[in-house]
């Protein structure tokens, strides 16, 4: 490759991304309260999964153990740091600080816990950057408040981050607020405990959970920042690139109103204030926000320092239905298929030369710095006779999505901090529920009936990213 193309910044975080509820497992350990995911049970075999009432006896869900990375996180941090990460994204359960969320103050066994994963961090040198929620949040608030359609979540959120940027202000930096939040949108339970009543305005709820999630985003950006200067808190969507099916007017109008609907969570959270479109979409759709004088300023002090996003694959989008009826599946997306892409084995149409793309609108758009929180391949591994695990096709994936990446950075000039591939370790998929459906350079021995002996087992990918970090991504 061209020498001018190798141009990763000294300082750039290679690492990888995970989240607590779908690793740690020790639902009930050290006061840890039920959380959202943990009431979601496992839907593998093509079933959707179930977000039952509470946890019912003698269903499985697959959070309560997970990969068990409570217990074994000083194996796996090692094993991370073996690969030579710089960074490690994960995130905090809300539910082991705050186990019902409105509690006065914080679990102190819960606080612990994240003390010792940071601190076996650092000791390799490992930057944590950390989510502070991540498809994750107290039962208890959608029982007793309705969750996110409750303004007061706004301080029960604020209590939650005042006690953990207190706590861990010499250890953790980097900062997101909220996973995917767009994905509120697209599923209103899993990204915000949202359950709704008969006959209510779905859509309406929505935005005003959202609503309440930005002032809380903003006002844990304000507060970092006066616990902390040197902290960067970010925000974090879900993006969904997606190109007009024809060159047809109406498909590219069509296109481009979807992307805006979901530029809308970054716009608010990162220039400070609702973009003008979205407010003409609520007039024009009878959609009347409940707010308070004060939730401007609120925005516009709470700016996020950078934007992180996930990036798996590209979506195509038609003015009228899909011409032939094929569609494809995505993260919570969907969509029509894309003739000149390929699909990962759950329908995923795979891209990476939209990977630049979206760095470049991203960064177009809004000028600040951009994380790439996730990207990677859900696949199934079969391990060898042997036990050796051979995956040139998550290689193929993530090489090609790193060379898209240079190219944003050596060539288009945009400023990337960190690169974090999704599931470094395998474990449980969000949509599924699944362990089949893995995305790491380490094998986890479990399976999707709760079987496995959660043994580790370090991939051909392990290898092969090694060599790219060590050679800050000039070994592809
Ligand atoms: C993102 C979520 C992750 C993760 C990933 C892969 O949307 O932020 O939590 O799970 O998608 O999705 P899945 O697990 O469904 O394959």
């Amino acid at each position: 490759m061209n020498k001018e193309l190798n141009i990763f910044p000294e300082d750039f975080l290679w690492g990888g991304a995970v989240a607590a509820n779908q690793l740690e497992g020790a639902w009930r350990t050290g006061g840890k309260g039920v959380s959202t995911a943990d009431v979601a049970t496992a839907g593998a075999l093509g079933r959707a999964r179930e977000y039952t009432p509470g946890v019912v006896a003698g269903r499985y869900y697959p959070s309560h153990e997970a990969i068990d990375f409570y217990r074994r996180y000083k194996g796996d941090i090692a094993l991370l740091a073996e690969m030579g990460f710089k960074c490690f994204r994960l995130s905090i359960a809300w539910t082991r600080i705050f186990p019902d969320g409105d509690e006065a103050g914080p679990n102190e066994e819960g606080l612990r816990f994240y003390d010792e994963v940071f601190d076996e961090c650092l000791k390799y040198g490992i930057e944590p950057v950390v989510t502070l929620s991540h498809y994750e949040m107290p039962y208890s608030l959608v029982e007793k408040y309705g969750s996110w359609r409750d303004r007061r979540l706004i301080g029960f959120y604020e209590n939650y981050c005042r006690a953990v940027f207190t706590r861990y202000r010499n250890k953790v930096k980097y900062w997101l607020t909220f996973n995917e939040i767009n994905a509120i949108a697209l599923h209103p339970f899993v990204a915000a405990g949202l359950r709704f009543e008969e006959g209510e305005n779905r859509e309406r709820t929505v935005y005003q959970a959202a609503h309440h999630q930005f002032l809380a985003a903003a006002k844990a950006v304000k507060l970092g920042h006066e616990i902390d200067p040197d902290f960067r808190i970010g925000c974090m969507v879900l993006y969904p690139l997606s190109y007009p099916a024809t060159c047809d007017p109406a498909d590219v109008q069509a296109n481009a109103e979807r992307l805006n609907k979901n530029h809308f969570f970054s716009d608010v959270q990162v220039r400070g204030c609702y973009p003008d479109f979205m407010k003409r979409y609520f007039e024009r759709n009878g959609i009347a926000l409940r707010t308070s004088p004060e939730d401007d300023n609120i925005l516009r002090e709470g700016k996020a320092d950078y934007l992180g996003f996930s990036y798996y694959m590209s979506l195509v989008t038609a003015a009228g239905p899909a011409e032939g009826g094929e569609t494809a599946a995505g993260n919570m997306l969907g969509g029509m298929k894309n003739p000149y892409l390929k699909s990962s084995a759950w329908g995923w149409q795979i891209d990476p030369a939209g990977l630049r793309l979206s760095l470049n609108n991203l960064y177009d758009r809004y000028g600040v710095p951009l994380f790439v929180a996730e990207n990677g391949l859900g696949a199934v591994d079969a391990p060898e006779k042997d036990g050796a695990i051979n995956d040139d096709y998550r290689i193929d994936y993530l090489r090609a999505h790193i060379k898209e990446m240079k190219k944003a950075i050596a060539l288009d000039g945009v400023r990337v901090l960190g690169y974090t591939p999704w599931g470094c370790l395998d474990l449980v998929s969000v949509s599924t529920g699944e362990m089949k459906k893995r995305y790491g350079f380490v094998y986890v021995d479990k399976r999707d009936d709760g079987t496995g002996t959660l043994e580790r087992t370090r991939k051909k990918s392990f290898f092969w990213y090694k060599n790219v970090i060590r050679s800050n991504g000039e070994v592809l």
